[in-house]
């Protein structure tokens, strides 16, 4: 490659990378100051908190840039196979303290920044979250990328730089408001925007044929008739214990210098200005919705912008290298489809392909299926996109004309696979009928090479479910499973520093070299018996729930002792995901405590025979226009006002709502818990990835045999997992028993209803319709069968846990617990997130690492 032997002759010192700025204290010093004085135009005696980390993060990200020219460097001159995972959501959390743990250099940062009169922690707590997702799905593409470097792929992700995140939630009176999250208010540090590289994209217009003269043929064109530039925002992602830094491209929505001449002869300057800066309302906020499409325009154009944009970057990159050689293309590019919301991506290389390089149909649509993989993430209706005909067609009238084309030669092919069965033609078409729309997950399977679910139970469950059809027309090697995981460097190292020391220390690897060879843990078995090493592990999870406890303190001012059982349920709201089942059980477990000391029976004695003192945790948001999610974290804030306030109870009972939940507070709660609760209802969560991060903390589990939950059951073994809950196979069938028989409310949940119904909780009306939903519309969620169920795994759970209270800092009796969480941890390794891209890779990428 010759440019880049002109570039590196004529550059006559190397710039410092990464680690000659982080690895010495009077480098970073020298950049951090001239950071203050010229970037930030302040100076050290008028430097708070703020402006430090402004400069620290300033001066680590330079570092970051120089390494991530080097690796984009060294990878067009391997001119490998490269990896685009593109995801509308990445849910990054903050930047800085991962980077200081990628790039190992925590210890020198915190000296430079001592010296410089700064305390790290406060620091680091300046960054706001990036937090560009909603849940589970924008989570695990923020542990892919980290992955991707940390194993030394060459992987870029494509995303969207929303300018509100997800909303920030405040809790008024009990209930959940939204506030708008302009996490860009200080301008983030650690992208670097690249306002050279713009990109049009077009919208709307109308689709012309063209006489073609040379091949005689006629062809089709598309004339846009709005314009948008998308611009593109670089986020350097270190990798761990390398210097591979991969790039996650995030593009934001700009108008074009064209205006409209109509409105401005018409004297309407200020309209068509107008109209211009609209474009910007592209890339101005992510949609609130987890598992759930709500089918607005605006979204289907966000799609549209990001995935036009990224293959346009995609395909020119390919170009600069290969020309139009595009039988290369797949041996160059491997794009991975992070649920639908880019199928566009597919619609949109074959039109590439097709209308603007010439390519015939069979030969693009070859290409293009050897191009993409796509990740199905739920097989709940209601988050299955599907959009409207018409709506397509106004704004991507080519698109849709691509989509009926690529829907009839398949179509065809079914029809010569199974002649003369209509039924299934009709069942496996991409345009549904009525009302008259695009599935896009049909898109989807039929414009890739695989298809994966995210674990074992949820990639059978497309199989026989949702995806039937299309294993029988396609066969079933074209489904596969990939179990998500977490990174080890942030769930673990960044949140959970003394266990990760503790661990290093066991498995004598000072270097955490376990971190990217997770099943190095394994290892920790041998210490399972070990009095000093229980107790040490033991004193830091003691450590960790204080720290939790200060959490909340702050938050909402509650306090709970951090000697009781931690037990937590944090995630999105959603009725599937069954904290209602949770709450009432909090409720039945407080209305019987009551009723035993209205007997006469002591505290001491209900701690003894009955309950251990125990704080139910809860956290999530709810998506803004979900009545059902929002009245459930209604009532967990009012039962927490009763409990709370009530001096008869004392610690043996507090419930908390933790405003806000995100990804900084629960790199706290996940190493704080003792208990976390993955309890959906069987065959509703694909995966869940919170599971993995509270077990690799040394958290136990209260789950149902759903997503994940059941190979983390095989990896730790069941006696180190408290299961409960009616089983997948057995829902069809309940639900169909609810609406045919009618719904049996238990006696125990029964009493529950009776107090909410008598306003122990406040007035009734607010909680009607989560009531009712279960007694008289059929319990979808199956929460009446699972009640009881739930109760007994408490019981199961808590004579283990131990019910003497007592002393926490020396707690023998803790013993089976504190042994059931070293197994746990032991048996993690299979859970990271780099074990996923390694499969991936693997299976469905056919890509390798390179060597570094
Ligand atoms: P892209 O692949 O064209 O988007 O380039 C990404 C980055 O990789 C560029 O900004 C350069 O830093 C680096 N790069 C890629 N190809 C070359 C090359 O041929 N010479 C020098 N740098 C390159
Ligand atoms: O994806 C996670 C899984 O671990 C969870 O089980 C799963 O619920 C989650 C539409 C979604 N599935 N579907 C979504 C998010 C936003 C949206 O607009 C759907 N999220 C999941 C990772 O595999």
């Amino acid at each position: 490659n010759s440019q880049l032997t002109i570039l590196d002759s004529k550059r006559k010192q190397p710039s410092d990378t990464v680690k000659s700025v982080v690895d010495s204290k009077e480098k970073f010093e020298e950049e951090f100051v001239k950071h203050v004085e010229t970037s930030l135009g302040r100076s050290m005696y008028n430097c708070d908190d703020l402006a430090a980390y402004q400069a620290a993060s300033n001066t680590i990200r330079d570092a970051l840039i120089i390494d991530w020219a080097n690796t984009q460097q060294k990878q067009t001159i391997q001119d490998g196979k490269r990896v685009y995972y593109l995801s509308l959501e990445f849910l990054m959390g903050r930047a800085m303290d991962n980077a200081l743990i990628n790039l190992k250099c925590e210890n020198n940062t915190r000296q430079s920044l001592n010296e410089l009169g700064f305390n790290l922690e406060d620091v680091l707590n300046q960054e706001p979250d990036a937090a560009l997702g909603n849940g589970g799905l924008g989570r695990l593409a923020a542990c892919f990328v980290d992955s991707l470097s940390s194993k030394n792929y060459s992987g870029w992700g494509y995303g969207l730089n929303y300018q509100y995140g997800i909303f920030e939630q405040k809790i008024i009176d009990g209930y959940q408001i939204e506030a708008p999250d302009y996490w860009l208010k200080y301008s983030n540090p650690w992208v670097l925007d690249r306002n050279e590289i713009q990109i049009p994209v077009d919208f709307y217009g109308y689709v012309y044929e063209e006489h073609d003269p040379n091949t005689g043929k006629v062809k089709k064109n598309w004339n846009g008739g709005e314009r948008v530039l998308a611009v593109a925002s670089d986020f350097p992602i270190p990798g761990y214990n390398t210097d591979n830094t991969n790039n996650l491209r995030l593009w934001n929505a700009k108008p074009t210098n064209e205006f409209d001449f109509t409105k401005f002869n018409a004297g309407d300057y200020q309209q068509s200005v107008a109209a211009q800066q609209r474009a910007e309302s592209i890339t101005s906020v992510l949609y609130p919705n987890d598992n759930f499409e709500s089918g607005k325009e605006l979204r289907l154009k966000q799609q549209y912008f990001w995935v036009a944009a990224s293959l346009h970057d995609i395909v020119r990159r390919f170009k600069k290298q290969h020309k139009q050689n595009w039988k290369k293309f797949p041996d160059q590019v491997a794009i991975q489809l992070n649920d639908t919301h880019p199928t566009l991506a597919v619609v949109e290389l074959q039109r590439i392909l097709v209308d603007l390089e010439g390519l015939e149909w069979n030969e693009a649509w070859s290409i293009v299926t050897s191009v993409f993989a796509y990740t199905n993430h739920t097989v709940m209706a209601e988050a299955l996109e599907k959009w409207p005909v018409d709506l397509v067609g106004r704004l991507l009238p080519r698109h849709l004309e691509i989509i009926y084309d690529i829907n009839f030669f398949f179509l065809k092919e079914v029809e010569r696979k199974f002649p003369g069965d209509r039924d299934l033609i009709r069942r496996v078409s991409i345009i549904d009928e009525s009302p008259k729309s695009v599935k896009m997950a049909f898109l989807a399977i039929v414009g890739s090479h695989k298809v994966n679910g995210v674990a074992e139970l949820h990639s059978e469950l497309i199989k026989t479910t949702i995806f039937k059809d299309f294993v029988k027309v396609f066969g079933a090697e074209k489904f596969t499973n990939v179990t998500n995981g977490i990174t080890p460097r942030r769930w673990l190292r960044q949140a959970n520093p003394k266990l990760a020391a503790l661990i290093a220390e066991k498995l004598n690897d000072p270097e955490y070299d376990y971190l990217t060879n997770l099943g190095k843990l394994k290892q920790l078995e041998q210490f399972v018996d070990d009095e000093d090493f229980l107790k040490q592990w033991h004193a830091i999870k003691f450590d960790n729930k204080r720290k939790l406890a200060a959490l909340v303190k702050e938050l909402t001012d509650i306090d709970i002792d951090p000697s009781v059982l931690f037990d937590v349920q944090v995630k999105r709201i959603h009725e599937y995901k069954r904290q209602q089942l949770n709450i009432f059980a909090v409720i039945y477990r407080y209305l019987h405590i009551k009723e035993l000391l209205s007997k006469g029976v002591t505290i001491e004695e209900i701690k003894k025979n009955y309950y251990i003192p125990k704080a139910s945790i809860f956290g999530g948001k709810a998506a803004p226009g979900y009545y059902m999610a929002k009245t459930i974290i209604h009532l967990i804030n009012k039962v927490g006002e009763v409990i709370n306030a009530d001096k008869e109870i004392g610690n043996l009972l507090k419930v908390v709502f933790i405003p806000d939940y995100n990804v900084s507070k629960a790199e706290i709660i996940c190493p704080g818990s003792d208990l976390s609760n993955h309890i959906s209802t069987a065959g509703t969560e694909a995966s869940g990835t919170s599971n993995m991060k509270f077990a690799l903390n040394g958290g136990l589990i209260i789950g149902t045999v759903d997503g994940a939950n059941v190979e983390i059951t095989r990896e730790i073994g069941e006696e180190n997992i408290f299961l409960f809950g009616n089983l997948a196979e057995s829902v069809e069938e309940l639900r169909h028993k609810h609406v045919f028989e009618g719904v049996n409310v238990p006696e125990t949940l029964q009493v529950v209803f009776n107090a909410i119904e008598k306003e122990v909780f406040g007035p009734a009306d607010e909680f009607k319709s989560l009531i009712d939903s279960i007694r008289y519309h059929g319990d979808y969620y199956l929460v009446t069968d699972d009640f009881e169920l739930f109760l007994d795994a408490h019981k199961k759970l808590e004579k283990v846990y131990g019910h003497d209270g007592g002393d926490a800092t020396d707690r023998g009796h803790l013993q089976e617990w504190v042994k059931k969480s070293v197994w746990s941890v032991a048996n993690m390794g299979f859970f990271s997130s780099d074990r996923c891209i390694d499969e991936y890779a693997e299976n469905i990428w056919n890509v390798e690492p390179s060597n570094q």
